[in-house]
C-alpha cells in the first residue's frame, strides 16, 4: 500500500535536512545531501533560501493566489491561497521547471502543448511512481466561493531542490488527484503509465514559478 502523500523512504535525506533546520539560528550547514555547494550566509536575508514565494495565475494570466515555501523543522512547508477556482479538490503539486506558459510545450515531448506543460514534470518523476514523487502534495480543495487555502509539511524536498538551476513551479490542475492508487479490482495489471506518471489530476488550471 502507498501512502498518499509523501515518501517517508527519503529519510537519509531528511535526516540531514533536520539536522540543518534545527541549527540554522547560527549558520546554515553544508548539510544537504544532494547539493554541491553550501550558501552559508542564506539564513538571515537576500538571495536566502529561508522562504521562496510562487504568484500563481491562471491561463488567461490572471492572478489566482500565492503560495510560500518556508524551511522548518522536520521538513519544506507549503502554505498556498487561491481564489477564483473551480470548487473541488484539485490535485496539487510541485512542477519540475519554473516556466509557467500557456499553451506550451512539454519539455520531455515538445509535441505536446498545453497549458503550463512548460512547468514539466513533478519534481522526482522518473525516480518513482507518482504518489512518491518528492513534489507530490496533498490535495487542494475549493469552497464554493472558489476560495481554497492549504497549509502542508513535506519531508521529500528541501528549499534547495526548489531553486536549482531549471527552478520549480507551484502548480494545481483541474481534477484530484489519485495518487495513483487505483485498486487491484479495477487495474488487475495495476495501474496504467499515464496514472503512474500524474495521478490523472487532469490539465492544469494554474501554476507559479517558484522565486526567492
Ligand atoms: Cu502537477
Ligand atoms: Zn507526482
Amino acid at each position: 500500500m502507498r501512502r498518499p502523500v509523501v515518501a517517508p523512504a527519503l529519510s537519509a535525506c531528511v535526516l540531514a535536512v533536520v539536522v540543518c533546520g534545527c541549527a540554522g539560528t547560527d549558520e546554515a550547514q553544508p548539510g544537504s545531501s544532494g547539493g554541491g555547494t553550501a550558501v552559508a550566509d542564506s539564513a538571515s536575508a537576500g538571495t536566502g533560501s529561508a522562504e521562496l514565494t510562487a504568484r500563481l495565475v491562471d491561463p488567461d494570466g490572471r492572478e489566482v493566489g500565492v503560495a510560500t515555501l518556508t524551511e522548518v523543522e522536520g521538513g519544506t512547508q507549503v502554505d498556498v491561497r487561491v481564489t477564483g477556482l473551480p470548487p473541488g479538490y484539485h490535485g496539487f503539486h510541485l512542477h519540475a521547471a519554473g516556466v509557467c506558459d500557456p499553451d506550451s510545450p512539454s519539455p520531455a515531448d515538445p509535441s505536446m502543448t498545453g497549458d503550463f506543460l512548460s512547468a514539466g514534470g513533478h519534481i522526482g518523476a522518473g525516480e518513482t511512481d507518482h504518489g512518491e514523487h518528492a513534489g507530490d502534495l496533498p490535495l487542494l480543495y475549493v469552497t464554493d466561493a472558489g476560495t481554497g487555502t492549504l497549509t502542508a509539511v513535506t519531508d521529500a524536498l528541501t528549499l534547495d531542490q526548489l531553486t536549482d538551476d531549471d527552478g520549480s513551479a507551484v502548480m494545481v490542475h483541474a481534477d484530484p488527484d489519485n495518487y495513483a492508487n487505483v485498486p487491484e479490482r479495477y487495474a488487475p495489471g495495476g495501474p496504467d503509465q499515464m496514472t503512474r506518471n500524474t495521478g490523472d489530476a487532469g490539465g492544469r488550471i494554474a501554476c507559479g514559478p517558484v522565486e526567492g
